[in-house]
């Protein structure tokens, strides 16, 4: 899902500034509330408007509109109106929808106008779809111990959407999972699994998804399929034997619908819809809507801590995270768990207060002085946590499922084993078509007006069904990930010299197998892979491409195995799709080389080949030499043509990647005039954008003559500055992402580089500044306690965003993205719901460079007395 995870330090930092402004506004938010609460009845459970624009009681928030549908990834199940239904995220998408159960690439309406009446506790929103000309407003008002929703018309419903506008409001279901239902009156069970009935309609009658795109494949038969309604009536309620998601629906016009979305897409939800009817204008459709809320309900307090356990000379502070109408405790306990089974107090110290971050209030519970190694877990009021370990080998393998399992299975062109299980056959035997000019293509790639190469739309370009990773939990290659892996895998290799040989590769037979030794290790096997594609681009193409993806978007939504994805055999226009000589194939459904000029990208492709030649000397030393040779050729060429004019918007980016080109090549070949161009280039970027660049100027202390560490010291200190904001911005002192991808990784870039910069000036970074990243990962961050890297940790992700998401599992070592900010306060990472790529999806950058801090953070553990 992902195309590109803009990794700016700096935005971290204008991160921090709207976290405080948030947080200042939540305190007065507090007083209001409380004001309100001492003038009107005591018992009173009505929803009122608070400050930060949503509607709030007691174990009920209503969201209307506080998350926009972003024009990018279209419907992300993160906005309209939505239920935070006892601190769970249980509704979303509550809007006027051109479908029964909308998808991903589905319209959305634009969202023209909000208002908020405070007097009347009603938020109204003026929603409008462009392309039908179609205007609606949605209004959402307390009432009683629920809301009204209105949506009403100045002109009627557009012909052509007779029959497919309908307000609809999506709930989550896991949430429901388990639980039952009445539709006025009759019984029902919430599916498990999807098994409800569809019908063919046809093509004719379907509202066109996003730019003329389908995720249905109709193999030529001009249709497409729609959801039939489980029940249709007029008061519906939801699992009314559970307090905490009793909901009901009563709808004073038109039939309420419930549909299951999962039989279009295993990520849909269950659809509560009512159609909006024809010739009419005013309010068209008027729901009622109560979900119960427990009195005087808390949050349960969440004890953060890491699930990985300690090394006895670190610092420990657990994290603890309180509802706002918690009332602290002044202290919390740890407990040893003896050989005997039972638990035997060990400290019992202050829960001190923090303060408030975002919507919940933080106390902090430090056990440091606890170092005697054994099993131990924390207990704060009822609440007590895993069991979790003090030892000195703590984190020795914490990185194994992330380099054994993880990334074996991300490997592209190559059968996967492991023990019994074929994670997929051979993918993409037939890639890889030149893709066709001026296109947007619904994953953030695209095409100029030119090809830039030697080939025709569509013309198969030879060779590159070679190496290359996954890039994420969809089966593109992404070459600007490519080169991130391979750079963090090469400083893995010469920075820890991780031998570690657990995988069996035969690029020959394209064959890996999981747990088998093969006598070499397994990060120059990753590297080898990675070159191999990169070197392969540069022959065949003769740059580094944008990626290598689908035609299609019913291919791009792929689940489970990736040899499946296509037929393996070269497109061949001569023969009818689905005709094949067994040779090749009719079937256009190879896929495209999306090949627009990005010098940034070759700049970060010349930093690859030119670390990678480095560590694949001895292991294929004809590759180490091909990856060099064409890093050089490379570079002559970028330094010879100046980047396209647009892109001076971003001169920070590209010289950014030049930068560590420059300096990789040098590295690699100790000539003089890329240390230089290295110089020349490495200050104005520490000047402009100093988060950004002072890992890439830290990394280069070694290699650097004399005088350039003392020169770099006054911008340390200046970044130090900025990392010491971090504790006062939140509990847990690292940066938290607040953009629409979870921020881990901007958590792990940042702990690498405070572990570079640390090596060089001790005195101003310390070592906790890189423990601490690691710590958050492990399980002492907001939401919950699980650990963030699947498989690591007494109690980890086992609900993650990859390949096998429709089976609610995991690949053991991926690194989720972690909690996403729903404005304007809700941090959130579901576990129960794999769904979420923003939360959810592990991707092979992040996996490598968490292979990285994982070794340097035990490395500096193990240097400690
Ligand atoms: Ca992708
Ligand atoms: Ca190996
Ligand atoms: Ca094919």
């Amino acid at each position: 899902m992902l195309w590109k995870r803009v990794k700016h330090g700096f935005e971290g930092i204008l991160a921090g500034k709207i976290l405080r402004d948030v947080r200042s506004q939540t305190s007065g938010t507090l007083v209001l509330v409380l004001l309100i609460l001492m003038s009107s009845t005591v018992f009173c459970q009505n929803l009122q408007l608070n400050d930060s624009g949503y509607l709030e009681t007691r174990g009920l928030n209503v969201l209307v509109f506080s998350n926009q549908y972003n024009g990018f990834f279209f419907d992300e199940k993160t906005s309209g109106i939505e239920l935070i239904h006892h601190g769970v995220r249980t509704a979303t998408g509550g809007a006027v929808r051109l479908q029964a159960t909308p998808e991903q690439w589905d319209k959305i309406p634009v969202m023209k106008d909000r208002t908020l009446d405070k007097k009347n506790n009603s938020i109204e929103v003026k929603l409008r779809y462009e392309d039908y000309d179609f205007d609606s407003r949605v209004t959402v008002t307390a009432k009683d111990n629920g809301v009204m929703i209105r949506v009403s018309l100045d002109r009627p419903l557009p012909e052509n959407l007779v029959g497919h506008a309908g307000f609809n409001l999506e709930f989550l279901p896991s949430a429901y999972f388990e639980k039952t239902y009445l539709a006025d009156g009759r019984p029902g069970i919430f599916p498990l699994y999807p098994s409800s009935n569809t019908e063919v309609r046809p093509q004719s009658r379907k509202v066109p998804q996003f730019n003329g795109y389908s995720t249905f494949n109709d193999r030529g038969r001009n249709e497409f399929l729609a959801p039939v309604p489980l029940v249709t009536c007029r008061t519906l309620v939801l699992a009314p034997e559970d307090p905490e998601r009793f909901v009901r629906i009563q709808s004073l016009s038109e039939d309420l619908m419930l549909f299951d979305g999962r039989l279009l897409a295993q990520n849909g939800w269950f659809v509560v819809r009512s159609s909006i009817p024809a010739n009419k204008t005013g309010t068209v459709v008027e729901w009622y809507i109560e979900p119960n809320t427990i009195p005087n309900w808390t949050r349960t307090p969440v004890i953060g801590f890491s699930q990985v356990g300690y090394h006895p000379s670190q610092s420990k502070v657990a994290v603890i995270e309180l509802d706002k109408n918690d009332k602290a405790l002044t202290t919390a306990t740890l407990y040893q768990v003896t050989p005997e089974g039972k638990l035997v107090e060990k400290l019992t110290g202050e829960a001190k207060a923090w303060g408030k971050f975002l919507r919940y209030n933080y106390v902090k519970f430090d056990f440091t002085s606890v170092k005697d190694s054994g099993l131990y877990l924390i207990k704060y009021g009822d609440g007590q946590t895993d069991a979790f370990p003090i030892g000195t080998q703590v984190y020795g393998n914490v990185w194994h499922p992330t380099l054994d399992v993880w990334f074996p299975v991300q490997m592209d062109h190559m059968l996967v084993r492991e023990a019994y299980r074929v994670w997929h056959g051979v993918p993409f035997r037939d890639d890889a078509l030149q893709a066709p000019v001026n296109i947007r293509h619904f994953d953030g790639y695209w095409m100029d007006s030119t090809t830039h190469t030697k080939y025709k739309p569509l013309e198969h370009i030879p060779g590159l069904d070679v190496g290359g990773w996954f890039d994420a939990g969809d089966f593109d290659i992404e070459t600007g990930h490519h080169c991130t892996t391979i750079q963090s895998f090469v400083d893995s290799w010469e920075t820890f010299s991780l031998k570690r040989d657990e995988t069996y590769v035969d690029q020959k037979t394209r064959f890996v197998e999981i747990h088998r030794p093969d006598g070499k290790p397994d990060l120059l096997e990753q590297i080898e892979h990675g070159t191999l594609q990169l070197v392969a681009q540069f022959k065949n193409v003769g740059f580094a491409v944008r990626g290598i993806n689908f035609p299609h978007l019913y291919q791009y939504h792929h689940l489970g195995d990736a040899s499946t994805i296509t037929d393996n055999l070269l497109y061949n226009p001569g023969l009818k799709p689905y005709e094949s000589d067994g040779r090749t194939s009719g079937t256009l459904d190879d896929r495209w080389v999306f090949t627009p000029a990005l010098p940034g990208l070759n700049y970060s492709a010349i930093a690859a080949l030119a670390a990678s030649s480095r560590a694949l000397k001895g292991h294929d030393e004809q590759l180490s030499a091909e990856a060099l040779s064409t890093a050089e050729t490379a570079w002559e060429k970028e330094r010879k043509e100046p980047p396209p004019a647009q892109f001076a918007r971003f001169p920070w980016f590209f010289k950014n990647a030049e930068c560590g080109a420059a300096l990789q090549l040098y590295v690699t070949t100790k000539n003089e005039r890329y240390y230089r161009r290295f110089d020349e280039l490495i200050w104005p970027q520490l000047d402009s954008a100093l988060v950004w660049n002072i890992a890439t100027a830290a990394k280069a202390v070694q290699y650097m003559p004399q005088g350039y560490k003392s020169k770099l010291e006054k911008y340390v200190l200046k970044y130090r500055g900025v990392i010491d904001t971090l504790s006062k911005q939140n509990p847990y002192g690292v940066p938290i992402g607040t953009r629409g991808w979870a921020g881990n990784s901007e958590l792990i870039n940042w702990a690498t580089a405070n572990y570079y910069l640390h090596r060089s000036f001790p005195n101003s970074i310390g070592r906790e500044h890189v423990y601490r990243g690691l710590d958050y990962l492990f399980g002492c961050h907001p939401y919950s306690n699980i650990s963030f890297v699947a498989g690591v940790g007494t109690k980890s992700k086992k609900r993650t965003y990859g390949s096998n998401r429709a089976d609610f599992s995991f690949i053991a070592g991926g690194v989720v993205p972690g909690v996403l900010l729903l404005k304007p306060d809700f941090l959130e990472n579901k576990e129960d719901w794999p769904f979420h790529w923003g939360e959810n999806e592990c991707v092979i950058d992040i996996c490598a460079e968490y292979i990285f801090l994982a070794n340097a953070v035990n490395e500096l553990l193990q240097s400690e007395k």
